[in-house]
C-alpha cells in the first residue's frame, strides 16, 4: 500500500511539500511561458562582427541566446562571448540618472533639463570664449554601436567644432592612410575562398574579425590545399591551425615582412602582367626590395631564412591570397611601414580584385575619411590620419598653455580613462579641460572624472547598427531593433544629441518647419524639399542627423525615429554605388532606407561584381600607384633602424592588451561573465619563470617607464622567452556593495606609455612596452 518514495517524502513533510509543489508549479509555467516567449532577432555587440543572435526573454533577463541562422552574414554563428551577454544587459551598474560632479568631487544626480540646461550652457561659454575649434569630440560608439554616435557630427559642426578621434587612431590610422596611397580605400580580405590565408598580428581564433572566424579557419586548416600562415611571437590558438607559423621576435615585422617581399622580388616570384596593366611606377619600388638583404632580416626577426624562403614562394603559388593585420604589428614598432609592406605582398603578387584575394568595398558610412591630404593638430602638429587626432597626443594638445589647446570634451560610448596610452597623464589631462561630458549607460573610470554624465540606454534598449560594414562582394548591414523598453531615466544618443541642439539653438527653425511638411507629404516631397534647402544653404548637409531625426524621424514605423540617419545613407549609397544597390535587390535609395528598417537579420546594400572591383579605385585609369617615397625611406633605413627596445632594466617586451576568451574591451562592467581567467594572468614563458623565480599562480610586480602593477603568473608554452603578455579589459573600478571600489587585474594603461608611438601615425605600442617583472612575496 506504499506509495512511491516521493509521495512518502512529501506526506512526511507537507507543509515544505506544498512549497516545493506551488514552486515547481511557478518554475513549469515559467518554462511553458519560456518555451512560448518569443525570440527576438538582434546581434552580439562585443566585437566588429555583430554575428545575429537571437535572444528570448524572462523579463528583463536574457534568459537565452542562440545564433541566428537567417542572419546575412554570420548565419546562426556564435562565439563563446556572444552566449554571456545578459552580463552587459544586467550585470553592471547602470547609471538611471544625469549625474553633475561638484567641487568637492561627489556626484548629485540632477534632472535632465537641468542637465541639458547647464551643459549646453557650458559648451556655450567654452565656444564663446575659445573658439567652437576648442571643444573636442572622443568616441562614438564601440564594436556595437554606430548609430547614436553618427548624430553627434550634427552637434559638433553646429558648434563649430573641428577635432575629434576614436579607438581607430590607435589601431587602424596608419593602416588607413596607407591604403589611402595605394587602392584608395580600405580593403578586405577573403578568407572563406582565399587559397592562402596570411594573418600579421592577429588571431582571428579569439578576435574574429572575420565573420564566423572559427569555421573558416578551421576549414582552411583541413584542406590540404589551402595555406594558413600566421606572423606572431606567440603560438596562439590561430597558429595551432596555421601550416607556417613565423614565431618571430616581437617586434621585428618590418624585418620579416621584407625578406618576404625582398625574396619575392630577387627570386622573381611577382607578377609582372598585374604590375604593368593595374599599377603605377613599380619601377620605383622594386629596386628597394632587390636590395633587402633577407639573410640579415631572418636575423633580425629571429626567423629560419629557409622557412620565410618557402614561405615567399607558397604566396607566389597561390592562386588567391588574403591578408589580415592587426594590433600585433599596428601597436607595435614601424607599424605604418609594416602596413605599407603588408599591401606590397598582395599587391606584387596580383591578389587584388579577384575571387579569394583581397577587395575593396562599398561602405553604408565610412567609418573615418582617409586621404593622401591631411590637416594637423593645432598644438603638437600631429598628422591627423583618417581625420582623427593621434591617440598618443590628445593629452599633449590639452596639457599646454598654448591658445588653440583644447577646452571641452564630449565622450560618448568609449572610456579612454582606460583605454588610452598613459592613464595618469590622460587623467591630468581631462582635470584641465574647463567641461567634460560622458555619455555612457554606465559610471565608468572616465565617468568619474567628468563634469556631467547623461546616461544612454543600453544597446538593446534602443535601435542600434554598426557601421562595420567591410565585406564584398555582397555587402550588408544590420539595423537591431530594441528587445526591452528603455531602463527609466535613460535616453537614447540620438535624442541627447537632439536636445542639446535645441537647448543651444543651432538649427534654423524654418528648416525644421518646411522639412517637417515636407515629411508629412511623403517621401518623394521630402526629398526635393531636402535637396533644395542644401541648395540655398551650405550647412545643412552637415547637420543633416539632426534634420532627419527632427522631421522624417517621427515619421518612421516602429518608434524607430534613430533610424531617421540611414535614410541619408541610403541615398549617399545610392549616388555612389547605383548598380550594386539594384544587383543587391534595391530599386531606388528610399526602396534600400525600406529595406534596412525592415531587415531584422541584416540585409545585403551592394552586391557588386569582381571586374566593379576596379570602379573603387579612384586614381587615373584605375590603377594603383605603388611608392610611398616616405616609406620607402623607412625602408631603406631598416638597416640602422633598431630592432631592440629593452635594455637591461626593462628586459621583457610586454604586450599590454592581450585579447583572451574572456575579454571584450570594457564592455562588460561585471567580472562574473568569465568562465576562465578570472583575475587576467601575466603570461610568461617557461624560461623567463625560472629565470625570474616565478611559479604559476604566483604573484609579480610589472614596473615599466609609466608605472607599476600586480598580478598572477600564468607560465605558458605558448610564450617565448623575453616576451609576456597581459590581458585587455581588465582593471576595472567596479562598485562593492560597500559603496567602495575594487579593481580585479590590470588596468594595462598604467602601464603603456605615450611617447613609444608611430612616428606617422602616432599610434601606441601598446603591444611592446618594455617591462620589468619581479616576483612579489606572499
Ligand atoms: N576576445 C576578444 N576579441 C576581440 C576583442 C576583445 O577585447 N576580446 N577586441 C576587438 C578589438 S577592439 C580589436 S581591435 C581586435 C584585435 O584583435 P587582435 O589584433 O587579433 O588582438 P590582440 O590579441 O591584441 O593581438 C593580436 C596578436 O598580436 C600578437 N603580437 C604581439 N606582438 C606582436 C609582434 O610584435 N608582431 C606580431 N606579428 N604579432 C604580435 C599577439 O601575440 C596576438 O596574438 O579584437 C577584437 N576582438
Ligand atoms: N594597452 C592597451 N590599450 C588599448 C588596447 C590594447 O590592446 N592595449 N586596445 C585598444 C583598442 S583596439 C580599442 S578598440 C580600445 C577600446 O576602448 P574604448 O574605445 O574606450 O571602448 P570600450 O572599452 O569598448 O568601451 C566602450 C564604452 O562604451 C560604453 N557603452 C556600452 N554600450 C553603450 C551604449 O549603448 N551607449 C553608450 N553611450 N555607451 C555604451 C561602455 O560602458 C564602455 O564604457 O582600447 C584600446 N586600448
Ligand atoms: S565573433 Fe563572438 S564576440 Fe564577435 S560578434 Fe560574434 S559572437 Fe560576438
Ligand atoms: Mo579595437
Amino acid at each position: 500500500m506504499s506509495g512511491p518514495p516521493a509521495r512518502t517524502e512529501v506526506s512526511q513533510h507537507p507543509q515544505a511539500a506544498a512549497a516545493h509543489q506551488q514552486r515547481r508549479r511557478v518554475e513549469d509555467k515559467q518554462m511553458t511561458h519560456l518555451a512560448e516567449a518569443p525570440w527576438h532577432k538582434t546581434a552580439c555587440i562585443l566585437c566588429e562582427n555583430n554575428c545575429g543572435i537571437q535572444i528570448q526573454l524572462d523579463g528583463r533577463r536574457f534568459a537565452k541566446i542562440r545564433g541566428d541562422k537567417q542572419h546575412v552574414l554570420t548565419d546562426g554563428y556564435t562565439c563563446n562571448k556572444a552566449l554571456r551577454l545578459d552580463h552587459y544587459q544586467n550585470g553592471g551598474t547602470r547609471l538611471t540618472t544625469p549625474l553633475r560632479r561638484e567641487a568637492d568631487g561627489s556626484f548629485t544626480p540632477i534632472d535632465w533639463d537641468t542637465a541639458i540646461a547647464e551643459i549646453a550652457a557650458r559648451l556655450k561659454t567654452v565656444r564663446d570664449t575659445h573658439g567652437g575649434k576648442s571643444i573636442f569630440y572622443y568616441g562614438g560608439g564601440g564594436q556595437g554601436n554606430h548609430l547614436g554616435g553618427s548624430y553627434s557630427g550634427a552637434l559638433m559642426r553646429a558648434l563649430g567644432a573641428g577635432y575629434r578621434s576614436n579607438a581607430l587612431a590607435q589601431e587602424k590610422t596608419g593602416e588607413g592612410w596607407v591604403d589611402a596611397h595605394l587602392t584608395g580605400g580600405h580593403t578586405t580580405g577573403e578568407f572563406e575562398h582565399a587559397e592562402v590565408a596570411l594573418f600579421i598580428g592577429k588571431n582571428p581564433w579569439q578576435t574574429h574579425g572575420v565573420p564566423r572566424a572559427r569555421t573558416v579557419l578551421k576549414e582552411i586548416a583541413k584542406d590540404p590545399a589551402r595555406t594558413m600562415i600566421v606572423i606572431d611571437p606567440v603560438r596562439t590558438e590561430s597558429a595551432d591551425l596555421a601550416d607556417i607559423h613565423l614565431q618571430l621576435r616581437p617586434g621585428t615585422d618590418a624585418w620579416c615582412l621584407s625578406a618576404i617581399l625582398g625574396i619575392l622580388v630577387q627570386e622573381d616570384l611577382i607578377d609582372h602582367a598585374f604590375l604593368n596593366t593595374r599599377t603605377t611606377q613599380a619601377p620605383e619600388v622594386l629596386p628597394h626590395l632587390a636590395a633587402v638583404d633577407v639573410a640579415r632580416c631572418a636575423e633580425v626577426s629571429g626567423l629560419d631564412e629557409d622557412l620565410l624562403r618557402t614561405t615567399a614562394r607558397r604566396i607566389a603559388r597561390a592562386s588567391s591570397l588574403s591578408t589580415y593585420e592587426d594590433l600585433g604589428v599596428q601597436q607595435g614598432p614601424n607599424s605604418t611601414l609594416v602596413s605599407y609592406l603588408n599591401k606590397l605582398i598582395w599587391l606584387l603578387t596580383g591578389n587584388f580584385a579577384k575571387p579569394g584575394a583581397m577587395q575593396p568595398h562599398s561602405w553604408s558610412a565610412p567609418l573615418a575619411q582617409y586621404s593622401t591630404r591631411v590637416r594637423h593638430t593645432p598644438v603638437t602638429g600631429a598628422r591627423m590620419l583618417g581625420g582623427l587626432v593621434p591617440a598618443n597626443v590628445i593629452a599633449e594638445e590639452i596639457l599646454t598653455h598654448h591658445p588653440d589647446r583644447f577646452r571641452a570634451m564630449v565622450i560618448e560610448s568609449s572610456n579612454p580613462a582606460h583605454s588610452l596610452a598613459d592613464s595618469a597623464t590622460f587623467r591630468k589631462a581631462l582635470a584641465a579641460l574647463d567641461l567634460v561630458v560622458v555619455i555612457d549607460i554606465a559610471h565608468t573610470e572616465t565617468g568619474r572624472l567628468a563634469d556631467y554624465v547623461l546616461p544612454a540606454s543600453s544597446q538593446f534598449e534602443k535601435w542600434e547598427a554598426t557601421f562595420f560594414n567591410v565585406e564584398f562582394p555582397r555587402n550588408n548591414f544590420h539595423l537591431r531593433a530594441p528587445l526591452l523598453d528603455a531602463l527609466p531615466g535613460t535616453l537614447p544618443e540620438p535624442e541627447i544629441y537632439a536636445r542639446l541642439i535645441r537647448e543651444l539653438d543651432l538649427v534654423p527653425r524654418t528648416h525644421l518647419t518646411v522639412l517637417r511638411t515636407a515629411a508629412r507629404l511623403g517621401r518623394t516631397p521630402f526629398k526635393l524639399a531636402f535637396a533644395a534647402l542644401a541648395a540655398v544653404d551650405k550647412k545643412v548637409l552637415g547637420l543633416a542627423p539632426h534634420l532627419l531625426y527632427e522631421t522624417l524621424g517621427p515619421t518612421l514605423p516602429d518608434g524607430a525615429r534613430s533610424a531617421a540617419v540611414l535614410w541619408g545613407l541610403a541615398q549617399r549609397i545610392g549616388r555612389a554605388y547605383p548598380k550594386a544597390m539594384r544587383r543587391a535587390g534595391h530599386k531606388t535609395a528610399d526602396a534600400l532606407f525600406d529595406a534596412m528598417l525592415a531587415g531584422r537579420s541584416g540585409i545585403t546594400f551592394t552586391e557588386d561584381e569582381y571586374e566593379d572591383a576596379w570602379r573603387y579605385v579612384p586614381h587615373p585609369g584605375h590603377r594603383i600607384p605603388l611608392p610611398i617615397p616616405e616609406l620607402l625611406d623607412l625602408l631603406d633605413a631598416l638597416d640602422t633602424t633598431p630592432s631592440v627596445h629593452t635594455t637591461d632594466e626593462f628586459p621583457i617586451v610586454l604586450a599590454a592588451g592581450q585579447r583572451r576568451a574572456f575579454t571584450a574591451n570594457t564592455i562588460f562592467r561585471d567580472n562574473t561573465w568569465r568562465k576562465r581567467d578570472p583575475d587576467g594572468a601575466l603570461r610568461i614563458s617557461p624560461h623567463d619563470a625560472q629565470q625570474f623565480g616565478l611559479a604559476d599562480g604566483a604573484r609579480a610586480q610589472i614596473t615599466t617607464r609609466s608605472g607599476t602593477a600586480q598580478a598572477t603568473v600564468e607560465i605558458d608554452d605558448r610564450m617565448q622567452a623575453g616576451h609576456a603578455a597581459l590581458p585587455n579589459g581588465f582593471g576595472l573600478d567596479l562598485p562593492t556593495e560597500a559603496g567602495t571600489t575594487e579593481r580585479t587585474g590590470v588596468a594595462v594603461n598604467t602601464l603603456t606609455d605615450l611617447h613609444w608611438r608611430d612616428p606617422i601615425a602616432g599610434t601606441p605600442w601598446h603591444k611592446h612596452v618594455p617591462a620589468r617583472i619581479e616576483p612579489l612575496p606572499g
